[in-house]
Order: structure tokens, then C-alpha cells, then sequence
């Protein structure tokens, strides 16, 4: 019985940014006596199916974007004779579909850490059970990766987890309800394992794929001493410290190394959280910025943001202490107007940010605001063939609409062109070198202007666009840039290289922290 794992993709371009982390957890996760399994990750190539043979075992790991594919490969193992599992977020949230339409013999919700190897274990005894519940399993379960099973040259970035689930409850998001509210944060040796055994084989740029690097904010700690909730301020107080730990583990690995991570804006108000995000090299940070108006961000439940002039300051302390933002902004919300765009683009030149995405408000489900679409479609949702957009998912991409909820004053297109323009202007080859001062070498200003180009190009063009010619054109593109990106993000291997130690650092106390601020 072979296993196969599937990272299930449409559009393949032979390099990948980031690697797909749960293929490589899930390697871990495979039980040794059958040995290693076979790892396809379609945004690299499509899947060889005739490699299948019937009595395998097929993974297939799904989020909403790329559900249909998935089902397709499912089907397709299926009809070979293996035995064909799903997981992954969207599986977990709608499990009935991969049986109706992926083939499934099995599904698995929550974790596959554990639960991945019962699984296989049932399809050898030839009694898989339908439903395992994977649930959310402590931190200290969390498997590392099988980095040793990465295809050479391949990938720009590798991604290493240190933290699951987020305290927040934004409305489009739905970590906080599938991953939980309680941060469940991996003790800092095991993230350091992963890293070195990455800088050995010559990776020096790590995506740190949390879902909130910064777990515990200031406030959060204010207000459970107002509340002189001893217990919780001594849980939140061993959170941050271990995130200190962390960074300064990060801090000892060779110089030459990058990290990324994802954050919320809160944390440009704690100075020393910062200052230690600099020593650790954690240079770049996606954040969800959404909108820039309090009207925005109040209709996406992230009023903890904040808007105009403020929020330029915000983004600009990141940068100040060496952070550059990925700032990830949403179009279409209901309180957009036409101004919002052109508004959007000038915030975040003034605001210095170093890359920028400009989604289409898309309800994902799970989310608060996919059920609140979802009961309104009063009379029923509107359908493209039998599919209600509802399901828009299973609508084939090339009919797919680019947006599902109307706007009060703007027409589906109008809103996509707009979002297009945002997304020339911002990276146009003149800002695009003006921003890439950010590096300090020739070499790193240079991979700084192909992966701004490239991140256009396989975002952008391929995912707004409803031109078909437009898309093929783009993905050519991204297929042609990814190769001298790829060179570009390489570095020497170190095989050598031991993990770094701890000089047993202490963040100051977070209440020495807090009596400054709040004095001010
Ligand atoms: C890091 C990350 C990114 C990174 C890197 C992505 C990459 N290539 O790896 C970046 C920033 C690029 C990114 C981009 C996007 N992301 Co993202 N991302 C994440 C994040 C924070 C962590 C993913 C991760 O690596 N986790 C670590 C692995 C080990 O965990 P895991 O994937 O959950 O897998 C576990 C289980 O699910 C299960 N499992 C998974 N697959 C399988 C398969 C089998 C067979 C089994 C048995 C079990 C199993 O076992 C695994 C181990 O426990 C998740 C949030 C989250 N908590 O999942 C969002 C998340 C996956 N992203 C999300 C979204 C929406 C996006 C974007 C569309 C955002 C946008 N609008 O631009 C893009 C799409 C990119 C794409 N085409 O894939 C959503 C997906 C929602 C949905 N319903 O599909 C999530 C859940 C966050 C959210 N906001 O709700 N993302
Ligand atoms: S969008 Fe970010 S801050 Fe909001 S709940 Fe999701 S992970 Fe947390």
C-alpha cells in the first residue's frame, strides 16, 4: 500500500512561493511501516494519476479555493482503486461534499497529526471508518515536518508553525472559530529543530505560518489586572515569554536568515515586542489592515484597527523597527465608495508598506459573515447552472463570479476594475524600486522587484481577472519570473549547522511595559 499525499491546485508554474506546510506534517504523520509517501503538490505540476495503484492510499488536503480540484483527484484515485481521504479546512467544514463529489472513503476533521494515521491504518484492515475527528490537539503534539522528503528546487520558502488559532473574531475570517481562540503555541526548541534542518539544506527565508504571531497584546494584559484575574495574567505573561524565547532563539541562527510571519497591527504599540522582532530578523509581516475607514473596519468587526493618519503611524512603527508590512486590504464592503480605492492605494504609498494585497470580500465559510450571506439569500440564492453561489466553489473556475455580495452603489466589474488598478498602480515598476530600498544589497533590491512582480502576477492576473487570455498570459509569466526568483531566495546549504542556544533572556515585565504606557 503506497500512500500518496495531494496538494490539490488548477494552475501549476513549476516553482512555488511557499511550501504547502500540511504535506510535510502529514509525511510526519504517516506511520513508518509504509514507509515514505509520495508527496504531489499540483502548484508545482499536475498529478501522474497511473502512478496510483488500486489498494493505495490517496490524501488529499482541501481549502475552499481549491476544493474542486481536489474532488477531482479524489474521484480520479478512486476510479483506480485506492482508498482516498480527505482533509483540511474545508473538508472539516463540509465533509458530505468530498463523499458525494471527491470519492471519499474517509474524511478527517480538525488535525491530521494524529488522526491521519488511524486512518490508514483502518484502509490496511480494509475498514475505514467515514468521519475521524481530528479535533485541536495540544501544542506539544503538533508534529514537525518531514523536510528531508522536499523536492530540490523548488520552493522560495519554507514554512515553519509556531502558533495555532487567534484570541480575535474578525467576520471574514474563520481561524478563530475552526483553529479556537486559545493560542496553542509550540515550544520554541522544536520550531528551531525545523528551522536548522531547513538552513542545512540552503533555505533562508521561513515563512512563520501562524495564524497571529502576536498572541497576547498589551491590552489583553491590562485588562485582566484591572480585572485582577491572577490566573489569567499568569497564562497570558508565560505566552509572551515563550514568544520572547522564541525570538531570541531566532535571533542566534546565521545571519543571512529571513523570517515571515503574520501579525496583527496591535503589536505597534509594544515596543520591545518589536525591537525583539528586529533581532530575530522577522523582517516582513502580513497584516490585515481590511479597510481605512472606521466604517470599514467597524463592518468587518475589526474596530481594533485603526484608520486614517493613525493607521499610517501604526504601519510606519513597523518599518521604524525593521518590520516591512505586507499589508492585506479588502475591497467590496458594503461602505466602500469609489474614493476608497485611490484612498487606499495613497495610504499605503504614505504608509511605506513594502507589499500589499487587495482582495475581493469573499465569504469563506465558516466565517460570520458567510452565514449571514447565506440566510439572506432570500427566495433562494441565485445559481449558475444547478450550483447556487452559495457553493461557489463547485462552480468551474471559468464561470465562477468574482463576487458574491452586491455592492450598495457598484457593479461586480466596476469593482474589479477598480481593484485591478489599485493593484497596477501599486506595483508599477517606479514604486516597486523606489520600495525596494528596503534591502541593503544589490542582489536583495533585485529579489525584492522579482517578487513583487511575481506576487502580481500569480495573484493578481490570475485570481481577478475574468479574462481568460489575460490569465493564460499571466501564468506564463509567473512560470517565467519564478525561475530567476528562485535562484535569487537559494542560499549555500549548511549541513553542518547545530542549533543556536539560549542566554536564558527574560522580556521585561510586561507591567513595567504597561506602567509606561499607560502613564503616557
Ligand atoms: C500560512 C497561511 C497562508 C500563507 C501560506 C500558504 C501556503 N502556501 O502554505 C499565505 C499567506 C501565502 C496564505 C495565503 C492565503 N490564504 Co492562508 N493560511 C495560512 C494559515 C495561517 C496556516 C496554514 C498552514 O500552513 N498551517 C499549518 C498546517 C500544518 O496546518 P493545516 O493546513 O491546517 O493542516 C492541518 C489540518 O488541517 C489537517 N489537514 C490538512 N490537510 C489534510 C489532508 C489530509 C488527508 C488529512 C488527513 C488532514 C489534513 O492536518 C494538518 C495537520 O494538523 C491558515 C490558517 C490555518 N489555521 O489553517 C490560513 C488559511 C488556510 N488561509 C486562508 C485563505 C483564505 C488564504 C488566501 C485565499 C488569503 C487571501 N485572501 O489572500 C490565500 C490563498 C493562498 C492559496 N492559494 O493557497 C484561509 C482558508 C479558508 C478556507 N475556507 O479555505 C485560512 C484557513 C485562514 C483564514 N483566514 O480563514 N495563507
Ligand atoms: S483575521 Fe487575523 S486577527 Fe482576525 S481572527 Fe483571523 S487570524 Fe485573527
Amino acid at each position: 500500500m503506497v500512500i500518496h499525499l495531494v496538494n490539490p491546485s488548477d494552475s501549476s508554474f513549476g516553482t512555488a512561493v511557499i511550501t504547502p506546510r500540511w504535506l510535510y506534517v502529514l509525511a510526519a504523520a504517516t506511520p513508518s511501516q509504509f514507509g515514505d509517501p509520495q508527496l504531489i503538490d499540483e502548484t508545482l505540476e499536475q498529478i501522474d494519476v497511473s502512478r496510483i495503484l488500486p489498494g493505495d492510499a490517496v490524501g488529499i488536503g482541501i481549502h475552499t479555493g481549491n476544493a474542486l480540484r481536489g474532488y477531482e483527484v479524489g474521484t480520479m484515485a478512486r476510479a483506480r482503486g485506492a482508498w482516498v481521504i480527505f482533509g483540511g479546512i474545508h473538508a472539516s467544514l463540509y465533509p458530505e461534499e468530498a463523499f458525494q463529489l471527491g470519492g471519499a472513503h474517509s474524511v478527517v476533521k480538525g488535525d491530521g497529526d494524529i488522526a491521519w494515521g488511524e486512518a490508514l491504518n483502518d484502509c490496511m484492515n480494509n475498514n475505514p471508518q467515514r468521519l475521524y475527528e481530528g479535533g485541536r490537539i495540544d501544542a506539544g503534539r503538533f508534529l514537525p515536518a518531514r523536510w528531508d522528503l522536499m523536492p530540490k528546487d523548488k520552493y522560495m520558502w519554507a514554512s515553519v508553525q509556531t502558533i495555532r488559532g487567534c484570541p480575535k473574531h474578525c467576520s471574514f475570517c474563520s481561524v478563530w472559530r475552526t483553529d479556537g481562540q486559545r493560542p496553542r503555541q509550540r515550544a520554541p526548541e522544536g520550531v528551531i529543530q525545523e528551522i536548522v534542518a531547513l538552513r542545512r539544506k540552503g533555505f533562508r527565508f521561513i515563512a512563520l505560518a501562524d495564524d497571529n504571531f502576536y498572541p497576547v497584546t498589551l491590552t489583553d494584559l491590562r485588562l485582566a489586572e484591572r480585572q485582577n484575574n491572577h490566573s489569567k495574567v499568569a497564562e497570558l505573561q508565560s505566552i509572551r515569554e515563550e514568544r520572547f524565547v522564541l525570538m531570541e532563539r531566532l535571533a542566534g541562527l546565521p545571519e543571512d536568515m529571513i523570517f515571515f510571519t503574520q501579525i496583527t497591527m496591535e503589536a505597534a504599540e509594544d515596543a520591545e515586542f518589536l525591537e525583539a522582532m528586529r533581532k530575530a530578523r522577522i523582517k516582513g509581516a502580513l497584516i490585515g489592515v481590511e479597510a481605512v475607514t472606521p466604517e470599514g473596519l467597524k463592518a468587518v468587526f475589526k474596530d481594533f484597527n485603526y484608520s486614517g493618519d493613525r493607521l499610517v503611524q501604526q504601519l510606519q512603527t513597523f518599518k521604524e523597527h525593521g518590520v516591512h508590512v505586507l499589508g492585506s486590504f479588502i475591497f467590496g464592503l458594503p461602505t466602500d465608495t469609489q474614493e476608497t480605492f485611490p484612498a487606499t492605494a495613497t495610504l499605503a504609498e504614505k504608509a511605506g508598506i513594502a507589499f500589499a494585497q487587495f482582495v475581493m470580500l469573499t465569504p469563506f465559510p465558516g466565517t460570520v459573515d458567510f452565514e449571514r450571506w447565506e440566510k439572506n439569500q432570500s427566495g433562494g440564492a441565485a445559481r449558475v447552472g444547478s450550483i447556487p453561489v452559495t457553493r461557489y466553489w463547485l462552480i468551474p473556475p471559468r464561470l465562477r463570479p468574482k463576487m458574491f455580495m452586491p455592492h450598495p452603489s457598484m457593479t461586480s466589474d466596476e469593482l474589479r476594475k477598480r481593484t485591478q488598478e489599485v493593484w497596477d498602480r501599486f506595483y508599477g515598476l517606479r514604486l516597486v524600486w523606489k520600495r525596494s530600498q528596503c534591502a541593503s544589497t544589490l542582489r536583495d533590491r533585485l529579489a525584492f522587484v522579482f517578487i513583487s512582480k511575481l506576487y502580481r502576477q500569480m495573484y493578481a492576473n490570475t485570481g481577478i481577472s475574468t479574462d481568460s487570455a489575460r490569465k493564460s498570459r499571466a501564468t506564463f509569466f509567473a512560470r517565467w519570473l519564478a525561475k530567476p526568483c528562485l535562484r535569487l531566495f537559494q542560499a549555500k546549504p549548511m549541513p553542518d549547522l547545530q542549533a543556536p542556544g539560549t542566554t536564558g533572556h527574560s522580556a521585561k515585565s510586561p507591567f513595567t511595559v504597561l506602567g509606561g504606557s499607560t502613564r503616557a
